[in-house]
């Protein structure tokens, strides 16, 4: 049975974010290629998201008018997505094993032409997808007036994209109170340390001067995404940015805080290693 989307306890959402990563881990395995790191990393903050009681959203009718959307800017880490989405009763579970196969709806990067249900754009080119959000956003709010939400995840090595600050700049210009950008920052990009490869910090000052309402949260607490989100919805002329501290390949631990995790799937026993310990 999917998991409905209602308030849940922290203890609720943190077993939910365990069948996310096992659902990550089994579709990997199955594909034999892709991305574990990131994914595993930010389940937390989607079963939050999705299952929490956080987006208004409707599996049953995923093109509902008036409903908040989630906008994945960094493609790459859509193995956390589709798991969501299965787990939250948006398609069946027993798609998420055709993962980056010939003819699957679940490419290696989000499609909107595959018609999956609860995806809402095409991303994986870095950078992107946070600009159609801020225009979402911003049509939401100046044209159909419909109290909507858009939220928008991205990578903190994407940072290092010249758009992104052109997406945030428009965001606070139009002032979107109804954009939540959610940073994943695990400091681990796809070849090294995001601070080695091209330092990004300080964030939290960057982002208030660009005039976003910033919460700095561990990004594995599921209370205090809880938390960070209700405030997100009492902020009003400004966007927020939630700058998540996580740790890539979370949960697994020959993973965990291991660049070289970014993207590979696990072998058969790893995999079988890693569905073990998520068991635990
Ligand atoms: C425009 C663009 N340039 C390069 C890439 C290749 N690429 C995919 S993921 C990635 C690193 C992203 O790092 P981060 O956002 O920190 O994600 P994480 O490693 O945490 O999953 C790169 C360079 C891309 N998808 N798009």
């Amino acid at each position: 049975m999917p998991f409905t989307n209602e308030r849940r306890t922290p203890e609720q959402l943190a077993e939910i974010a365990t069948e996310i990563r096992r659902d990550i881990i089994r579709s990997l395995v199955e594909a034999k290629s892709g991305h574990s790191g990131g994914p595993l990393g930010s389940a937390d903050i989607f079963a939050v998201l999705y299952m929490g009681g956080v987006m208004n959203h409707d599996p049953a009718h995923p093109h509902m008018p008036g409903r908040d959307r989630f906008i994945l800017s960094a493609g790459h880490m859509c193995p956390v997505l589709y798991a969501t989405l299965a787990n939250a009763g948006f398609f069946p579970k027993s798609e998420l094993l055709t993962l980056r196969k010939f003819g699957s709806r679940l490419q290696g990067h989000p499609g909107r032409d595959m018609m999956l249900p609860g995806i809402e754009s095409s991303t994986g080119s870095l950078g992107q997808g946070l600009s159609i959000a801020v225009g979402m956003a911003l049509s939401d709010k100046l044209l159909d007036h419909n109290g909507a939400r858009v939220y928008s995840l991205t990578g903190d090595g994407e940072l290092e994209e010249g758009s992104i600050w052109e997406a945030v700049m428009a965001a606070a210009h139009y002032k979107l109170d109804n954009f939540c950008m959610i940073v994943d920052n695990n400091d681990c990009q796809i070849d090294g340390r995001v601070t080695d490869v091209m330092n990004i910090y300080p964030l939290k000052e960057k982002f208030e001067s660009f005039n976003f309402h910033v919460i700095m949260v561990d990004g594995h607490n599921h209370g205090a995404l809880l938390a960070a989100f209700d405030e997100f919805k009492t902020v009003t002329g400004k966007p927020t940015c939630i700058i998540a501290k996580t740790y890539m390949g979370h949960g697994v631990s020959f993973m965990e805080d291991r660049y070289e995790w970014h993207g590979k799937p696990p072998s058969p026993e790893q995999a079988e290693e890693a569905l073990k310990e998520l068991a635990e």
